[in-house]
């Protein structure tokens, strides 16, 4: 079933533990067909289902490559692919993993060279009502461009670095930050505008999450342009809003998304994410 006119479809009377390759491929392809969202209700995925099922779609961040530093407190202890998303604490007073997660609009990891493909996010305990996630489409929002705005963007690229996140946003917890991960590993140019290997939509690729600039403009006009590209894109015609139920596990695809976890809420939310690592994006 579609979930909005931009994106996403929601699947339902599947059971991932128990899929073959041709269920794969239909899962794959309605994801694709729904410009890279997909909702799948009442999973009950360990974290080694989970892990299993992430890896169908290509290689995995804390498997064959290494998360930044900031986020390893927050990876399951003996999961080191599993990304622990949430306000909860333990009776030790632990945080069970990390809190504010992208309250600010961003796709993952595009501060690498090979950013992330997929991310599946899995809750296992999520509030009543608040917790919400926003996801909005890159692919429509670059549709409604006017031609003389594809083509002043179309040669562009853009830096994207983990400082921006890390330093401004405020989700990060200071004692969290480690100098490491402000190095070259975490910052990398790509072009503004990408062509999505799969379906072949061109995608627009910034987001106020992560980049830091337009690469060959002085700062006032890069500022200029990435804060029109900042309203155009997060327009709520390309916007679906999740409302979280316990046992959702949803597929997005950070070549053709932004997205944004809104912080509205005080009571436990506690979800699982697995996230597959891209190749470079190509220019459309
Ligand atoms: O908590 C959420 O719903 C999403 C968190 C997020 O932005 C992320 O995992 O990248």
């Amino acid at each position: 079933m579609p979930l909005s006119p931009a994106l996403g479809v929601e699947i339902s009377a599947v059971d991932l533990c128990a899929l073959d390759e041709a269920g794969f491929a239909e899962i794959r392809s309605l994801w694709n067909g729904a410009n890279g969202l997909a909702v799948i209700r009442d999973q009950q995925l360990s974290p080694e289902a989970q892990t299993s099922f992430s890896r169908r779609f290509g290689p995995l961040f804390g498997e064959d490559d290494h998360f930044q530093n900031s986020v390893q407190p927050y990876l399951l202890p003996g999961h080191p692919t599993i990304y622990r998303v949430s306000n909860k604490k333990s009776a030790a007073g632990e945080s069970m993993g990390r809190a504010r997660a992208g309250s600010y609009w961003h796709s993952d990891v595009s501060f690498r060279a090979k950013p992330a493909m997929a991310s599946l996010l899995h809750a296992i305990e999520v509030p009543e009502y608040g917790g919400d996630t926003l996801f909005a489409s890159q692919i429509a929002a670059y549709a409604a461009l006017s031609p003389a705005m594809q083509q002043l963007l179309a040669p562009l690229n853009a830096v994207h670095d983990f400082r921006v996140a890390a330093q401004t946003s405020g989700s990060y917890k200071t004692s969290d930050l480690d100098a490491d991960d402000f190095d070259g590993t975490n910052r990398a140019e790509h072009p503004v505008v990408i062509a999505h290997p799969e379906s072949g939509h061109s995608a627009l690729f910034v987001n106020p999450g992560f980049t830091s600039h337009l690469s060959g403009f002085d700062p006032e006009e890069s500022a200029a342009l990435l804060d029109y590209l900042y309203r155009h894109i997060t327009r709520v015609e390309f916007v679906y809003r999740h409302r979280w139920r316990a046992g959702d596990l949803v597929i997005w695809d950070n070549r053709a998304t932004n997205h944004l976890a809104v912080q509205d809420y005080s009571a436990d939310r506690y979800l699982h994410r697995s996230t597959v690592i891209a190749q470079p994006p190509a220019r459309a």
